[in-house]
């Protein structure tokens, strides 16, 4: 099957490490949304990645809705059945993306605006966000269990994120959440070459 991603994309870095992680192999086909590339928006009306092609040519998209699929394909892998289990991984993962949602709108405030239209308010609401969410998880970082869960890839994608294009704006502050970052890469290696990059 093909996912169309691309290589910053925080959610598309999140489904690629669960893909790998549950043993399903995908062509990663690198597309440029602001093109809105045929390949890309006929499979997905919304335009957005990562978009997924399975075999069977329907398309599977938003992340959370990829995740589920690979899940169901993989026979479980990536969320857990308990209900404690599951229910923190849930949250996890809605905390990852939504954090990921308040970093990216920040982005695309400077990026699809010009200059004297970006406004500094909405800006600083989506860095509060992001803050708050940082200090939730900074004092008690997720424990990392017997098996890594969506939950756990979608913190670690958003966390490679904020590392990319928040450089030197977190990270001092923020040692518990470097140290899980650490702790992760030694339980999942492929982070290196997956994890969201320029
Ligand atoms: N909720 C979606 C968010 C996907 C998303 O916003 N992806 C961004 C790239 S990181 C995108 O496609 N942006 C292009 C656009 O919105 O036109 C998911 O979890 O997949």
């Amino acid at each position: 099957m093909k996912l169309l991603y691309s290589s910053a994309s925080p959610y598309s870095a999140k489904v690629r490490m669960a893909a790998h992680y549950a043993g399903i192999a995908v062509e990663a086909v690198p597309v440029v949304t602001a093109d809105s590339p045929a390949i890309l928006v006929d499979s997905n009306p919304l335009g957005k990645i990562p978009t997924l092609i399975p075999e069977d040519g329907i398309p599977v998209y938003d992340s959370v809705a990829i995740n589920r699929f690979l899940d169901r394909v993989s026979g479980g892998k990536l969320y857990p059945v308990e209900h404690e289990a599951a229910r923190r991984a849930d949250v996890l993962e809605a905390l990852g993306d939504g954090l990921a949602d308040c970093l990216l709108a920040i982005q695309y405030e400077y990026r699809t605006r010009p200059a004297d239209k970006v406004y500094q308010g909405w800006i600083d609401k989506q860095w509060t966000k992001a803050v708050r969410t940082l200090s939730m998880l900074e004092s008690a970082p997720p424990v990392l269990g017997e098996t890594l869960t969506a939950g756990d890839f979608a913190l670690a994608a958003t966390l490679g994120y904020l590392a990319l294009r928040f450089k030197d704006q977190w990270e001092d502050s923020h040692p518990n959440l470097i140290g899980w970052m650490k702790a992760f890469e030694a339980r999942f290696p492929a982070y290196a070459d997956l994890r969201p990059a320029a």
